[in-house]
Parts: C-alpha cells; structure tokens; sequence
C-alpha cells in the first residue's frame, strides 16, 4: 500500500466515528446460534477492552443473565465473570479482544467466557459476520497496520518491547496513529509529568498515549503532526505540520515542529524547540510554570499558544483550546444522540438536573438565544431547523417553553410545542388526557401530543423511535444535537 507509506500522527478532538455502530438490529436466527465457551481465568484491571460493566440482579443465575447481556449488545465477543474485592460479582461484556493475563488487581478474578465463532485473533463483526484484525502484532505503529487492515480501531501494537493498545485511523490514503484524544471531558488532563511520559486514558475514551511512545513513534523521522478540532457548534478546523519530533526522556522530550498548512491557524510553531513540562515539572522559560498557570501540560516556553490538555469545558477560562482559532462561540451541545449509549426514557428530575432544563433555563434566561436541530438519518442525509427565539421559564413553571422564528430545511416540527411545560414519564403537564411523554416514550414540552420525538427510543426502526415529524413523519434519526447559541 504505497499510499500509506507516509506516516502520520494525528491529535483528535471530539466526536469520532464509534468503532462498530450499531446500525441494524441483528437478525434473530443468528443470535440463537451464538454461545459461548469458558476459556479460563483472568487476571484483568485493563479495561480497554470493557464494554460495559454490569452488577446482576439476585434473582437471577449469573452466567445466563451476563451471555443475555453480551448476546443483545452487537459489540460485545465475549463477557468476564467476576468476583471483586469485597464479595460482590459483576460481569464485563468485552468487544472479545482476549488479551490473556494482564495487570494483576488485588482480590479480583474473572472468569473469561468466550462466544464462539471462526473470528479466533480479530473482533467479530457480528452484523456484517466478517473477522475484522485487532491485531497489530509485530507493527510499531498504524502505518503498518494499515497492510492488514483499513478498519478504524483500537489496535494492540508492540512499542518498547510491550502490547500497546492504540487508536488507528485511516483516512485519505494515510494511517494515524492518535496520539491525544479529547472529546468529552471524561478523562481528566491536569496530571503530574510521569503521567504525561507514561500516557493515560483509555485509546477507545480519551487519551494521552504518552511522551516515551510519542518519542518512539516519531524517532525514524518522516513524521506528520495533524490536529483536528470540532467547537460546540460542531463547526470543525484542522492544523498539519509537515515535520515533527520529540526526543528522548533525557531531553525532557525535546520536541520540534515545522511546515503548517491547514484552516485553524499555526498555534504550535511557537512551542517549536521546547522540552516539556507539566504541573510538577517546569522546564519551561517563563519564570514560573506555565503549565499550572493555564492549566496546560506542554512543550511550554514562554508560555503558550494553545490549551490543549487545559480544563474541557464550553466556557470560562483555560479551557481547552488554540490560540489562533477564535474563542468558541457562546454555544453549547446542551444533547447529543449519537450512538444511543445513553437511555433518554428518564424521570422529571433526571430531566430537570442530569439532562438540564434548569440549565436550559439559565442559558435562555437573559433572552436573545438561538435554537438550533441537527439531524442526520441512517443514510447519513442531514437536514436543520433553527428557532430565532428560545426561552425556557424557570422550575415554577414546570419549564415552560416559548419557541418561534423558524427557518431550516426539516421542517417546522417545534412551533407545536410553544408555550408548553416540560413533561415526563412521571411527571404529566401536558394538555392531553393521558401522559404523551408515556404514550409516546418521549419527555418533552409536549402538549397533546407532539410533534418532536427527539427523546424517544434510539433505533433504526419500530415505532417510537427518535424523530421530527416533519421531516418525512418521524423518519428514524440517528444524531440528534440541539445547540444553543447568541444571535
Ligand atoms: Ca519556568
Ligand atoms: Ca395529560
């Protein structure tokens, strides 16, 4: 693949494709055949691998209810069995990476079970049926990969000598290695020096692969740098360099950087010629330490032109950002459904705190506040609807919610809802005789009923599921983003 012979690195930012999406529901007679075998015990404190984690009811035996679990989640190979510290047992549903023994945690063992297929070294994708390689063995990075594979993904390449699991991404006829990740504050960035050399995060969640493996990456030359951005609007940016480095532990990972092309602008030419610092570690040139004045690990001078592993946060100061990109606009992505990871079939006050009308309330409250709907359904047509005008009272009110100024290409579907409450399933302020939020498993300003079922069931098909009536009646969306912002 001469294509790829180019190597780069890439540093990423918010959303990025879910390895498997759940796009179809898997064909009954399929999942029947599906079972699965105990191939010993573990040993495991890395999660990497570790879908979801799930405490079984009493009620019910174990091992029937975790392989249930594993056979209804379309990304799940296999499940560990496990009986913690403390006496209390858990089962972990695994995308079927078996990664063997690994890091001993005190007092835990688990049992692996594996599903059975023909997929033996690879991860089964078990609606398309096809053996997909994880495994990177004998590549010391992505590019190399890429002769075996063209699937996105968590990759267990060898640096050093050891299994190091990382993010490959192959796009435009180029392999990236990802070497940072942030996409949804999960992982927090403000850690001690050796964190920074060892790396941290999981390559599947949020990520610092680490300066000793950056080093290791970059070592033969030939390296390219690329960042990618997206702000609260999903507005997106990106910034290359065509020439980086970063040297070994004894230079304090010396780093030089040249040749920017790209549409954010060059924020990180400044730090060329830097060793890196963090909050516990000042090799920068300024006479205190940059990196806890903002907040910022880095290859800090004096002291900085980007914010990369600052605060993630949508406002206020020293967050994550780049110099020579605008300050975000005022915009937040107050929901974001994308994947349908999270149940939105929730309680009043789950809606209220967790999901955040009271926010929504403070957001709109000084008035002149823009609503904006992206859509886009499962043959990735997008369409928008905007509101010039947005507000939502406050708790005394149960919420309720003026809307109007409409223009986009979905549709008018939230006109209907103007000056309603907010409902939800336990909580009915609707107009209707019944509660619409039940009837149609979806919270919201409903009145009687609804025009929107932006919270409803997540899923491809079936009724109820997330919609906008008027883009051809309740068609199933597949991302969903409500976004605030000032006119
Ligand atoms: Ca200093
Ligand atoms: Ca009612």
């Amino acid at each position: 693949m001469e294509l790829l012979s180019g190597r780069k690195i890439s540093t990423v930012f918010l959303k990025f494709s879910i390895l498997f999406s759940l796009k179809f529901a898997a064909p009954l007679r399929l999942l029947s055949k599906e079972t699965f075998t105990h191939t010993g015990n573990h040993f495991y404190s890395n999660s990497s691998h570790v879908l979801e984690e799930i405490s079984a009811p009493t009620s019910e035996h174990l091992t029937g209810f975790c392989s249930r679990k594993c056979i209804y989640n379309l990304q799940c190979n296999g499940f560990e069995l496990c009986s913690l510290a403390g006496g209390s047992e858990k089962c972990r549903l695994t995308n079927g990476a078996d990664k063997g023994s690994l890091t001993f945690q005190t007092g835990e063992i688990c049992r692996y079970y594996h599903m059975d297929s023909d997929c033996v070294d690879g991860i089964k994708d078990r609606i398309s049926g096809s053996c997909n390689p994880i495994s990177g063995q004998g590549c010391s990075g992505c590019d190399c990969v890429a002769s075996s594979s063209s699937v996105n993904g968590v990759y267990s390449i060898t640096l050093d000598g050891a299994p190091l699991d990382v993010q490959c991404i192959f796009k435009d006829g180029f392999a990236y290695t990802v070497i940072m990740d942030r996409n949804d504050g999960s992982v927090d960035f403000y850690r001690t020096y050796a964190e920074y050399e060892n790396g941290f995060g999981t390559p599947s969640t949020e990520t610092w692969i680490g300066n000793k493996y950056i080093h290791l990456l970059t070592a033969a030359g030939n390296t390219v740098l690329r960042f990618e951005f997206e702000d609260y609007m999903a507005a997106t940016r990106y910034a290359e360099y065509s020439s980086f480095h970063v040297d070994s532990a004894s230079t304090n990972y010396f780093m030089t950087v040249s040749g920017y092309s790209g549409d954010a602008g060059d924020s990180m030419s400044y730090h060329n010629n830097a060793s890196f610092s963090a909050k516990d570690a000042d090799h920068d040139t300024s006479a205190g330490n940059c990196a806890v004045t903002f907040l910022t690990a880095w290859w800090n001078l004096s002291c900085l032109r980007l914010k990369l592993t600052a605060s993630y946060a949508s406002s206020g100061t020293n967050v994550m950002g780049w110099h020579s990109w605008d300050n975000y606009k005022p915009l937040k992505v107050i929901m974001d459904r994308n994947d349908g990871s999270v149940d939105f079939y929730r309680t009043y006050a789950e809606y209220e705190n967790g999901f955040g009308n009271k926010y929504i309330h403070l957001l709109t409250a000084a008035g002149n506040t823009v609503l904006r709907f992206e859509f886009e359904d499962y043959m990735a047509a997008t369409r928008y609807a905007e509101y010039s005008s947005f507000h939502v009272d406050s708790a005394s009110t149960n919420y309720l919610m003026t809307v109007s100024g409409y223009s986009g290409d979905a549709g008018d579907s939230m006109s209907y809802h103007n000056n309603a409450p907010f409902s939800a399933k336990d909580a009915d302020h609707d107009t209707n005789s019944d509660n619409c939020a039940v009837t149609y498993l979806t919270a919201w300003w409903n009145l009687s009923c609804l025009r929107t079922k932006l919270t409803a069931t997540y899923a491809s098909s079936g009724t109820n599921v997330m919609g906008w009536y008027t883009w051809d009646s309740y068609k199933p969306l597949k991302v969903v983003k409500m976004l605030l912002r000032k006119p």
